[in-house]
């Protein structure tokens, strides 16, 4: 086989709403014929994708008969048995419908609060009977231009309700899905709720059924709120949080861009894929973006196969870097494994304490020792440029 050509191993997904995009946008109509979910199972198995995700209305009309559901949800299983393609992760949309314009789980409208919950268990039920484990919950409609309206903290009370009221759904129903918040600092409200990883991994702990939620973080989310997303990831990695992930791009301070993944900050994207391999990650990398506005469908495929091969290529550079000599060499050397001043600094103990207490250091040659960080970062820039 080719190099860098995906196989279903890799655990690469996209969405129906992803590779389905037509390019709308806020200016413009459509500039893409729709592909039909069937279609697009077929087309992503041959690109030797895992699996599709999806939003209840990616699939099923929000005005459909039970007839008409029956026969879209049967076609669409039809097409996954036919193609060998999964449905890791499902989610609801709470954001197209003018119902949820001022919020779903907290709008200040109680029974816009039933309906979101109503909706979402009726699509937690369709993707469980689709096979899904993971379930996502993108609130992009949670949140406020007004913050006159005074509901910051019954929102947030609100969310934590209708999310604590889905996972027992969830669990007495036996779906055993893990839950995945996904942030997002801002668009399509002025601003969102639970904005970036760090506040979904807050919000989390105070649910009550914390162990069963995580997050779902988006490449292009954290970019646009001037934050570093291996840091996000990092941290949501540290806190046994990653259940899911967004792989895409974006220029900071921009519009949701929903670029290619690896389209604008490759070295972002490097140490994404590292971070992912390194951690021994075994959820699905999934690429929630699109294909340009201008394109035609086969600038959609074009998109799809470029995400995957961008993943597998820095996967093989990540594997390059830890084999590099002169890269290994720079980070021992930059890493100073001895304090100098035996257990006093690992564990507190009385003596412990007293001992660094009593400890000379010698602050200036601390001060002055050059990390070699120049260095190190070259040699990744030179290795990502394939001069290594
Ligand atoms: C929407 C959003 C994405 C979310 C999707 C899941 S929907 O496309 O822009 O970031 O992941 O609801
Ligand atoms: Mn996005
Ligand atoms: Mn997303």
């Amino acid at each position: 086989m080719a190099p860098y050509t995906p196989t279903p191993d890799d655990r690469f997904t996209f969405g129906l709403w992803t590779v389905g995009n037509v390019g709308r946008d806020p200016f413009g109509g459509p500039t893409r014929e729709p592909l039909s979910a069937p279609y697009i199972v077929q087309k992503l198995a041959e690109l030797g994708v895992y699996g599709v995700n999806l939003h209840d209305n990616d699939l099923v009309p929000i005005d459909a008969t039970a007839a008409e559901r029956d026969r879209i949800v049967r076609e669409f299983k039809q097409a996954l048995s036919d193609h060998g393609l999964k449905v890791p992760m499902a989610t609801t949309n709470l954001f197209g419908d003018p119902a949820f314009k001022d919020g779903a789980f907290t709008s200040a409208d109680a029974r816009v609060r039933a309906y979101a919950l109503q909706k979402t268990m009726a699509s937690m039920d369709l993707g469980a009977e689709l096979g899904a484990e993971t379930y996502v919950f993108w609130g992009g409609r949670e949140g406020t231009e007004v913050d006159g309206s005074g509901k910051l903290l019954d929102a947030l009370g609100w969310f934590r309700d209708s999310l604590n009221y889905l996972a027992e759904y969830s669990e007495s129903q036996g779906y055993g899905y893990r839950f995945a918040l996904e942030p997002k600092p801002n668009e399509p409200r002025g601003d969102i709720f639970l904005p970036t990883v760090g506040s979904a991994l807050g919000f989390i702990a105070t649910l009550a059924r914390p162990e069963l939620f995580g997050v779902n973080p988006e490449f292009a989310h954290e970019t646009m709120a001037g934050l570093s997303f291996p840091h996000a990831i990092a941290q949501a990695i540290d806190a046994g949080k990653l259940f899911h992930i967004d792989l895409n791009d974006q220029k900071m301070g921009r519009f949701d861009q929903d670029l290619r993944f690896g389209a604008e900050n490759p070295k972002g994207a490097f140490f994404t894929v590292k971070l992912l391999e390194d951690s021994g990650y075994t959820g699905m990398r999934h690429f929630d973006a699109h294909a340009l506005r201008t394109e035609d469908e086969a600038g959609v495929w074009a998109f799809a196969r470029g995400c995957m091969r961008t993943y597998l290529i820095l996967k093989e550079k990540a594997r390059q870097w830890d084999e590099d000599a002169e890269i290994q060499a720079a980070l021992q050397a930059y890493r100073v494994q001895d304090a100098g001043v035996g257990e006093a600094a690992t564990r507190f103990s009385p003596e412990n304490a007293a001992a660094l207490k009593a400890h000379a250091f010698d602050r200036v040659a601390l001060g002055a020792r050059g990390p070699g960080l120049e260095q190190l970062d070259q040699l990744t820039m030179e290795l990502l440029l394939g001069v290594r």
